[in-house]
Order: structure tokens, then sequence, then C-alpha cells
């Protein structure tokens, strides 16, 4: 029988595209029909996304798609903890925030004094980042905006609600908010009420694979697909539908990189981890499919490296990436490092200025060139990689024989390798397209077209481009740069 298509919307935090995948028996190809940058805007209210123009492109991507396929369902998957706010009419109100915005800062210790940071953890599983909804939401307490809300609806639900009219909370992205209950996966009404927000902002949830809804009139006129097309939700959490599409087999215990602008570095558990050891070494509780738990940590990812090449192109020095890891490549090992997750390398800005400051800081001799600087941002990411992957095993009780690397960093040889050399593990690297076949595949499994999520996982390894990297050489001068840094 012919392959059924399914629309992907996959927006990141750098980019977003649209892509149709095509799922039959024993095949499973992706087609990017659309692809567009994802801007921030700095307005004197702070950074905000540029969400009419992140929907517009959308729909014109879902145009793209209906011109090239019968398209069976669409999903949508984003970036995690970012919402809109919606009145009683149903407009959206105002811009929703990047979370790179740092105006959250004072707000962390307010949220604390209302529920406490272990109770928090207790209830959430939620690592402690800045930017946690529940963080952002603090910082509007008392706002017009937020007086006058009566829906919250994370960024896919938003685009959702746009595409259907139906609201709801898709389950994967829910849990990236701190207030959601990583045990009973529900809304936690005590936390919810405990930062003094009303419970009905929250809409139900809604499981990936449900239908969310059918198109509206006005997005139909602007992709010509029929009103019929539902839009399903997927694990609209864009880490966790990668994770859903993670190449492995379900023998030797896997590790996991969701590598693009994070590396997201952990394990697929069936229950959370609740432990204080859990919580000092700041390890999150996200849902996955099927009621499973990503066990993770953020890594600063690949944003040091593109907000490297960022202020370089604007001081008039545009290298290639090609170009810059060929130099990384042959730039001295293990010379200068930093310790990605530094709360400095979070905003936008210099980073060059920022990595030569923590070297100064550290009693570092600061990297001199661009290859260099491209060098430490690896053998940092890698370090960073080689920690909490040995952390998450720890904490679970544990043993990772094998680490998938999947997203855009999959791509980047160097830091492969560089991955696997730090670990001593083996790194299968790819798929790049992880996310968006992660997002096919629970459509296609909501069509009856895959079983099951091992099945969805065969598919993707039996049809990807994979390629693996084995450990080279002594680990003995990566646990000695570890210590240096405080990355052991
Ligand atoms: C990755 C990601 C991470 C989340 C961060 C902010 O794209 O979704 O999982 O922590 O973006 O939302």
């Amino acid at each position: 029988s012919r392959p059924t298509a399914f629309a992907a919307v996959d927006l990141g935090a750098t980019s977003g595209r649209v892509i149709v995948g095509r799922v039959g028996r024993d095949s499973l190809d992706l087609d990017e029909v659309h692809r567009f940058d994802n801007t921030p805007v700095q307005l004197p209210t702070g950074l905000h996304w540029d969400i009419l123009r992140l929907y517009q492109a959308s729909l014109e991507g879902l145009r793209r798609a209906e011109r090239k396929a019968d398209i069976a369902s669409i999903g949508i998957d984003s970036w995690a903890v970012d919402y809109g706010l919606l009145d009683a009419s149903g407009a959206l109100l105002g811009n929703p925030f990047h979370y790179r915005d740092p105006r959250t800062g004072p707000f962390v210790a307010k949220v604390w004094a209302q529920v406490g940071a272990a109770e928090l953890y207790r209830i959430t599983g939620l690592q402690h980042l800045p930017f946690n909804t529940v963080f952002q939401l603090a910082a509007e307490a008392g706002s017009a905006r937020l007086a006058a809300a009566r829906s919250l609806l994370m960024i896919p639900d938003l685009l959702t609600y746009w595409l259907t009219g139906a609201r709801g909370a898709e389950a994967t992205n829910a849990s990236t908010t701190g207030l959601f209950d990583a045990t009973a996966r529900a809304w936690s009404a005590e936390l919810i009420e405990g930062i003094g927000l009303d419970p009905r902002l929250l809409p139900a949830i809604r499981l990936p694979g449900e239908r969310a809804g059918t198109l509206l009139p006005s997005a139909r006129a602007a992709t010509g697909l029929p009103a019929t097309t539902p839009v399903v939700a997927v694990a609209s959490h864009d880490t966790a539908s990668a994770v859903a599409a993670v190449p492995a087999a379900d023998g030797p215990s896997f590790a996991y990189i969701s590598c693009g602008t994070w590396s997201l570095v952990g394990l697929e558990l069936d229950a959370p981890v609740l432990s204080e050891d859990s919580r000092a070494a700041n390890f999150t509780n996200e849902l996955g499919i099927d009621g499973t738990v990503r066990y993770l940590r953020n890594v600063m990812g690949l944003w040091l490296l593109s907000e490297t090449q960022r202020t370089w192109r604007v001081q008039g020095r545009d290298i290639p990436l090609r170009d810059l890891l060929a130099r990384a490549a042959q730039a001295e090992p293990l010379a200068a490092l930093v310790n990605p997750d530094a709360p400095e390398f979070l905003a936008p800005g210099d980073m060059p200025a920022r990595i030569a400051a923590f070297c100064a800081r550290t009693g570092q001799t600061p990297p001199g060139t661009p290859g260099a600087v491209v060098r430490c941002i690896l053998e940092s990411l890698a370090l960073a990689h080689r920690q909490t992957v040995r952390q998450a095993a720890e904490l679970a009780g544990r043993d990772v024989e094998v680490i998938h690397l999947v997203g855009g960093g999959s791509r980047n040889e160097l830091l492969c390798q560089l991955t696997a050399d730090a670990t001593g593990l083996p790194v299968v690297a790819g798929p790049t397209e992880a996310t968006a076949l992660g997002n096919i595949l629970v459509q296609a499994r909501a069509r009856g077209l895959v079983d099951d999520r091992a099945s969805m996982r065969r598919l993707v390894a039996a049809t990807q481009q994979l390629r693996t990297y084995r450990p080279a050489g002594d680990q003995r001068p990566w646990t000695a740069a570890a210590a240096r840094v405080g990355l052991g």
C-alpha cells in the first residue's frame, strides 16, 4: 500500500520548518517543504517571539505541504516553557515572551517563598531554570495582562488553537511549566493556587496522539487543506518528540543527547526520580510519550556556538561554520574550558567576550583564535555531556552502554567524536531531524500505522542515516580537565 503523508510543524528557537513525512510499513521519508528563521524581537518591554510571523510561516509551510501530498493530519511542536495568554474573547494578549528574557530573575525567590524550592521539586520534579513558566508567571503577577487573561496556552497549543479553535494543554509541554504534578501527571492545583493563579487559566490536559480538532475556515483558506484535516496533539515539547524518535534498540541501556540550541542529556525512565540528590544535581522529570519520564538536564548546547558566530558576524568576521570546525579540529586539545551552564551564557550577547572572562576568572589563558574558541566550546560541551550522562545513570541506578545523539548537533562530527572521547562510550549520531520524525511517528501511530514505541524506534533505525563514533584514546586528560572547571 502507498505511504501515508503527515505534516509536522517544528519550531525551534532559531528556525522553524514544516516537513512532510511519508510513513509506510517499512519506509519513513522526510521532505522539508518550508524552513524559516525564528528571530526574536527586542521591545522596550522585553525579548519577545514574533509569534504571528511564526504562525504565518507555519501556514505557508502547510500550504506547500498540501501541494505535495494528501495530508492525513498535522502535528505541531516547539520549544517548551513559553506561553500566550488569551482574553475572554480568545484574543492573544500581547506578544509571548522569549525564555531568554532576563526579567524573571528576582521572582525566583518570590515563588520559593510561596511554595518552597524543595516542595516545588517534590511535586513537579522539574529542574530549576530561571525561565520556567512558573517564574515567568510570577513576574507578571498583578499586571493588567494577567488580570485580563482567561486561558494560558503553551506555544504549540496556541498555534493549534489558531488552526482549530480548540484549546488544550498537551501533556509533555505542560510538564515543563513548574505547575504540573510529575507523579499524578496532572496540573497541580496546589501549586497553581499556591502562587496565586486561577486554576481555570489552564486548559484540560491532552495526551500525545489525541485529536485536537479540525481546521477553521481561516486556516483552510490559508493552506488549501480540507476542513476535515485533523490537528493531532503530538509530543508537542520538541525534546519529547526528539526522544520519541531516538533510534535505540530495546537491548542495551541508552542515554540520549538531543543536541541543538540546547543539549538535553539524560535517560528514559518509567517513573520520576524525585530525591533530594536528584534535586541537588538539578535533574528534571519531564513527560515523554506513553507516560515515560524524560530524566535529563539542560546543557547550554550549541547556543554557545551560534551566538559566538553571530557576535563575530556583527563584528564583520563571518567565518563559515565548516572552516571554524576545521580550525577547531586543529586547535590544541583541552587548552581552555568553560562551564557551559554558567548563568552568564544564558542571555543573548557577546559570547567570545564572556568565554574570555570566564577563562580569566578561573586562571586560564583565554582562547586566542576563532578555532581555539570553537574548540573550547565543543570540548566544554563534551565535558558537560559526560558529567550529565554519568550523574543521570547514578541517580537513576542504571548502566549506560551507548549514547544516542540526535538533532542538528549530530551533524557536528567534531562534537560527536569529542563526546565519545570524553564519555568513553560509543556515540550513535542521528537522525538530524529527530524532532520532526517523532512528531510524524506519533501521528502515524494515532492512525494505526505503527504499533508501539519500540516499533517507532525500529523504523527510525532502519530508515535514517546514523553514524557511530567510537571513543578514542585516553580518558585521563578528560578527567583532569573536568576537575579544572568543576564538571567532574
Ligand atoms: C529545546 C527546549 C528545551 C527547553 C528549552 C526551553 O528546544 O525545548 O527542552 O528546556 O528548549 O524551552
